[in-house]
């Protein structure tokens, strides 16, 4: 079976299929290939900032998501092989240095040289991200623990593909300034407050948990670890207040977050 042939930190390599060449070496590097035939498990690790457990494809291209890879995520592969041995192998996510297609496989993680067994690759929550769901791959297995995708089930000579644990990092972000002329528009001589005011987001996020968050700002703003969710339009604010992303007078001036 054909599979997926990469470069490992070897830019100047070219990568054809089932073929990489120009590699250059010089002392103390590391460098290599990888070629989808050997056995190997491979997966993702991307920002699935819908939840729905896909990796959004950017039409036309397919590639590019926006749902962005992310790497410098830990994994680890456990497991027993037919021949009663433990398993137990770590990884790290990353972008292969591939000159076609870089970008779909960021995040990507791969384990090779592996013989039949059973085995399970554990994801290390990256800090910053809002748990997402897993998403199993060619060879089967279960979801049944969070971050864990169990039961693989792996026979020689199969490359198996697809393992995708799903991140969410939504964020909200904004400006708050002066209008002076009250159009709603940031013209260039509009400036950002004078002091700083308290945004306020409020809503309920998918799991049907009501949110309530503030940061203060006179200028930039932005909310991260955001579940998807609604905002509802906000009717009044307490004086000083902002309710993001609407506009709120303050001082006799209208003020907008946008
Ligand atoms: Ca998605
Ligand atoms: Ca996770
Ligand atoms: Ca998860
Ligand atoms: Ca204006």
């Amino acid at each position: 079976m054909d599979g997926l042939d990469i470069a490992i930190n070897a830019p100047e390599a070219s990568v054809t299929n089932d073929q990489v060449r120009a590699i250059s070496v010089t002392i103390g590097q590391t460098k290599g290939a990888l070629f989808g035939e050997k056995p190997s498990i491979t997966g993702y690790v991307y920002r699935d900032d819908n939840d729905n457990g896909a990796h959004e494809p950017n039409v036309p291209t397919f590639c590019n998501s926006p749902e962005l890879g992310l790497s410098g995520v830990g994994l680890q592969l456990t497991g027993v092989d037919v021949y009663n041995r433990n398993v137990s192998l770590n990884a790290t996510s990353f972008t292969p240095v591939n000159p076609v297609l870089n970008h779909c496989y960021d995040g990507y993680f791969y384990w090779g040289g592996l013989v039949t067994g059973t085995y399970a690759i554990l994801e290390t929550q990256p800090v910053g991200y809002l748990d997402g769901r897993e998403t199993v791959g060619t060879g089967g297995g279960l979801t049944t623990t969070n971050d864990i995708i169990s039961r693989i089930v792996f026979t020689p000579g199969v490359v198996i593909t697809g393992y995708a644990f799903g991140e969410q990092r939504n964020i909200i972000a904004g400006n708050v300034y002066l209008d002076g002329n009250g159009n709603g528009v940031r013209e260039s001589n509009e400036s950002s407050l004078d002091a700083p005011a308290t945004i306020v987001l409020s809503g309920i996020n998918n799991l049907g948990q009501a949110v309530l968050m503030t940061v203060t700002s006179s200028g930039p703003y932005q909310f991260t670890g955001l579940r998807r969710g609604t905002t509802p339009s906000p009717k009044s604010s307490p004086p000083g207040h902002l309710m993001a992303p609407n506009s709120w007078h303050r001082r006799g001036r209208r003020v907008w977050s946008q």
